[in-house]
């Protein structure tokens, strides 16, 4: 089950996490949804395309991306967010900023999404205040800027699994009500350590919380499909995501929502 504030979701089968970037620079659909009204307008074809819930991000956290100021942040993200919560679909807010998330949780929202993996003790203390959970995600540095100097790992399962650990038990700890985990496919990880994580998925998901992954659309399916515009890398995005779904991944997080619907109709008919 999944906490999302005023209800639940049932994750004894896996669920799709439609992406809604706010942003002039995200890697595969920057500057689409902006405007509020076209935020609104997307926020409604992922929920009518099957979305069970929705992450709502205004920084773009790709390798290199300039970080955004918190007044610039919440510009592009507060006006859309209260639009969309208006749908009544549950909505994630990806941000790393305690400032933002604030605001975001005083408007409603369901869920915080820290790519930073909840480092600021700021973060843990508004998720345990409002009672919200949190996705803990793994980078190897809080800096989307400098990641990638960062991707060189001994046993990249064992260190990414140390550190979901134990930042899960210090939110928990803190009175965050439940985490998900995420390996954070692409954040200071090359192709290798990406599949990596992806074979060994289970060693997250053995840690007892419910995991999300999110390659939709990434470098990695990239190269391993040859196709090198990010929109179109959907069959491969789809691929990866019914493997995690296998190895015991309960939240996709996707650009191609009916894509990976289709997917999971068909694979929730053989497997679930
Ligand atoms: N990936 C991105 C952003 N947020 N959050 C979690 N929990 N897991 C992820 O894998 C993840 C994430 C990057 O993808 P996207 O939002 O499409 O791009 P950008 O950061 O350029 O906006």
């Amino acid at each position: 089950m999944l906490w999302l504030r005023d209800r639940t979701l049932d994750l004894s089968r896996p669920r799709v996490m439609g992406i809604l970037n706010l942003t002039p620079d995200s890697f595969s659909d920057g500057s689409l949804y902006l405007d509020p009204e076209r935020a609104l307008e997307r926020a409604k074809t992922l929920v009518a395309e099957g979305a069970d819930l929705l992450d709502l991000g205004a920084e773009s956290t790709r390798p290199g991306a300039e970080p955004v100021s918190v007044e610039e942040e919440k510009k592009r993200l507060l006006p859309a967010l209260e639009a969309i919560l208006e749908l009544g679909v549950p909505v994630s807010v990806d941000t790393r900023k305690p400032e933002v998330a604030a605001e975001a949780l005083k408007l409603g929202a369901h869920l915080i999404n820290d790519v930073t993996g909840l480092r600021d003790e700021r973060m843990v203390a508004l998720c345990a205040r409002y009672g919200v959970a949190a996705v803990v995600m793994h980078m190897p540095v809080p800096d989307p800027q400098a990641m990638m100097a960062h991707a060189r790992y001994g046993d990249v399962v064992a260190e990414v699994k140390a550190f979901l650990k134990a930042q899960a038990e210090r939110a928990l700890r803190a009175g965050v009500p439940q985490v998900v985990l995420d390996p954070g496919f692409g954040f200071g990880k090359l192709l290798e350590h990406n599949l990596t994580l992806l074979k060994r998925l289970e060693e997250i998901v053995a840690l007892g919380h419910p995991v999300l992954v999110g390659l939709s659309r990434k470098r990695s399916i990239g190269e391993l499909t040859g196709v090198e515009e990010p929109a179109k890398r959907v069959f491969g995005s789809v691929a990866a995501h019914l493997f995690a779904t296998m190895k015991g991944a309960r939240i996709l997080r996707v650009h191609d929502v009916a894509a990976h619907r289709e997917a999971l109709a068909a694979w929730n008919a053989l497997w679930g």
